[in-house]
């Protein structure tokens, strides 16, 4: 009896469940393939940090004696696809069964249902056990809802998981802290420098390989600072608990020009990849609180992050593809601007998130959220296409949580399963949180027409353009009426700014 492993890119976890019950004759099998590195243009970055994962992954299984088969991007044989990879891998081992968790992304789960008729041998779908809840738990949680609210999820995962709970109530006194969760950034903080993770020859190599191969994508893969071992992952992850955890929910919204990382932990590519588990970072920053080395409000606030938004949005993923990207509610259809590949705006805030992405295949939250996303959403641009921008420029996105953040999040395209307004904002908030605008030729207090703020045109056309879709949102509610108190000629300016910078954008 001889089983067949199948571990793809973001399943690099020794307990994930393709790999219980390994039996001395099994193969593992692990392939790069074109196909997925160009399934969208993924960031050379993104790119060089799977496959030295990857690489870096069947080693340690060789060293402990397991049977690798591991293929290679510049293998002549390769086939450049998972499929065509398996036929091959079939026909030389002559395994009985294929073994393969349940894949993260919907396109790939419907080639893998396929893979049984074609390989002519049974494959077995495991659950990923390495989530929270999985798919059916979900689907009881949102079964005779109404209204899918991440904070109700979030709250039975707690009770659940019994993660900062005292018996059956919250720990610190309150479910949530995220009133105290929203400060900008005083001039004097001093921001801890991210850990650095020294190339080896594994990674010098990838990155060769991907400097050759991926021309035409974004970034550079020279400079790739992601974590690619566990041990390199555990690293990370106590270097945030012990340096950026305490800070972490007091500057949690904020963005600086030059600082890209804050106090964010920089965990999600490694996380998504499976070099860490969310059971292990939950845990260590709950011990971080209980031992008196971080607040509760940021242990709290990272804790949710983790336990609530990004389990929350793997539910609705499974339970709503394939349907889920096709909505469209504001019928969005501008093309993507090319500066979102290149950073050349002269919208300082866009331009610093666009550039960092472009520099780190990193943007932290409220970047991805409140400056690309509140453009795109403002601008009207199709979501698909800014699906797939969000896609390939990150170094931690897989569709499965990449989608419900862009599509349901950031553009409102499902029209409010899962956020309860549209997170529009003028220049006003990234003023706010930011300093950006102290550098940007545009200002988000001037009332000049030629200085005026585009995120200040662009919100209240937005709130005019589609008032028939929004005016009945209890949430909204403040903003309509704050708008049909402003001057005519104000409106009309705004507008007229609006549909200019629109049309420029063509
Ligand atoms: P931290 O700020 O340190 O947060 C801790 C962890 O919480 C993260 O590592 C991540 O695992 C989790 N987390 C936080 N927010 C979310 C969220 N909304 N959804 C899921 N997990 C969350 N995250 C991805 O992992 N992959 C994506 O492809 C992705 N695409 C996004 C697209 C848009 C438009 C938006 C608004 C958000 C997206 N996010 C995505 C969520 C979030 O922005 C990133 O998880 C976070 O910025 C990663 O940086 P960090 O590890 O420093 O996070
Ligand atoms: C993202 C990615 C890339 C760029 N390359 C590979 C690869 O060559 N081999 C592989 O197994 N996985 C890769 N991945 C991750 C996969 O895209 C990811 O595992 C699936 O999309 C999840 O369904
Ligand atoms: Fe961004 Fe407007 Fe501020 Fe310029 S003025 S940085 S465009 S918010």
């Amino acid at each position: 009896m001889t089983a067949l492993r199948f571990v793809p890119g973001d399943q690099l976890s020794r307990c994930i469940s393709s790999l219980d019950d390994l039996e001395s004759g099994d193969v593992v099998l692990m392939c790069e393939v074109m196909e997925e590195a160009t399934y969208v243009r993924h960031h050379k970055k993104k790119i060089a940090f799977i496959l030295s994962a990857m690489r870096h992954f069947a080693e340690g299984l060789k060293e402990d004696g397991v049977n690798v088969d591991y293929i290679r991007l510049d293998d002549p044989e390769n086939t450049g696809s998972f499929a065509g990879e398996l036929k091959r891998a079939v026909a030389r081992h002559g395994p009985d069964r294929v073994i393969v968790t349940h894949p993260g992304e919907w396109r790939v789960f419907e080639d893998m249902k396929k893979w049984e008729a074609d390989l002519g041998i049974p494959v077995e779908i495991r659950v990923d056990s390495r989530f929270f809840a999985t798919p059916k738990d979900f689907r009881q949680f949102a079964k005779g809802r109404k209204e899918l609210r991440m904070e109700w999820f979030y709250r039975d995962m707690r009770r659940k998981t019994g993660l900062l709970m005292d018996g059956d109530k919250p720990a610190g006194g309150a479910w949530n802290f995220d009133k105290e969760n929203r400060k900008s950034l005083p001039e004097n903080v001093k921001l801890p420098d991210p850990p650095v993770f020294e190339s080896d020859e594994t990674t010098r190599e990838v990155i060769r390989l991907v400097d050759s191969r991926f021309d035409g994508h974004m970034g550079e893969a020279q400079g790739m600072n992601f974590p690619v071992t566990r041990d390199e992952a555990l690293t990370a992850l106590d270097h945030f608990i012990e340096t950026c955890l305490p800070s972490f929910g007091d500057y949690q919204d904020a963005m600086k020009e030059g600082a890209p990382f804050l106090f964010h932990s920089l965990l999600s590519a490694p996380l998504n990849a499976g070099l860490l588990c969310p059971e292990e970072i939950c845990r260590k920053a709950e011990d971080a609180w209980r031992g008196g080395r971080a607040p509760i409000n940021a242990v709290e606030g990272f804790i949710r992050q983790i336990l609530g938004w990004r389990e929350y949005v793997r539910g609705i993923y499974w339970l709503k593809m394939p349907d889920y990207r096709k909505g469209n509610f504001f019928g969005a259809k501008r093309d993507l601007p090319w500066f979102y590949w290149s950073g050349e705006t002269d919208m300082a805030c866009m331009a610093a998130a666009i550039c960092e992405t472009w520099e780190n295949a990193y943007a932290h939250h409220i970047q991805r959220l409140m400056v690309t996303g509140n453009f795109a959403l403002l601008a009207g641009i199709d979501p698909a296409q800014v699906e797939e921008w969000y896609l390939a420029v990150y170094a931690d996105a897989y569709e499965w949580v990449e989608l419900p953040n862009t599509h349901g999040m950031a553009l409102f395209a499902d029209g409010g399963l899962m956020a309860s307004k549209p997170y529009a904002a003028s220049g006003n908030y990234i003023d706010r949180m930011s300093d950006y605008c102290a550098d940007c030729r545009y200002s988000a207090k001037s009332k000049d027409p030629e200085s005026l703020c585009p995120f200040n045109a662009l919100y209240w056309d937005f709130m005019a353009r589609n008032r028939d879709k929004l005016e009945g949102n209890p949430r909204l509610g403040m903003v309509y009426r704050t708008f049909d108190r402003m001057d005519e000629a104000r409106v009309d300016m705004l507008r007229k700014r609006a549909r200019e910078f629109l049309d420029a954008l063509e």
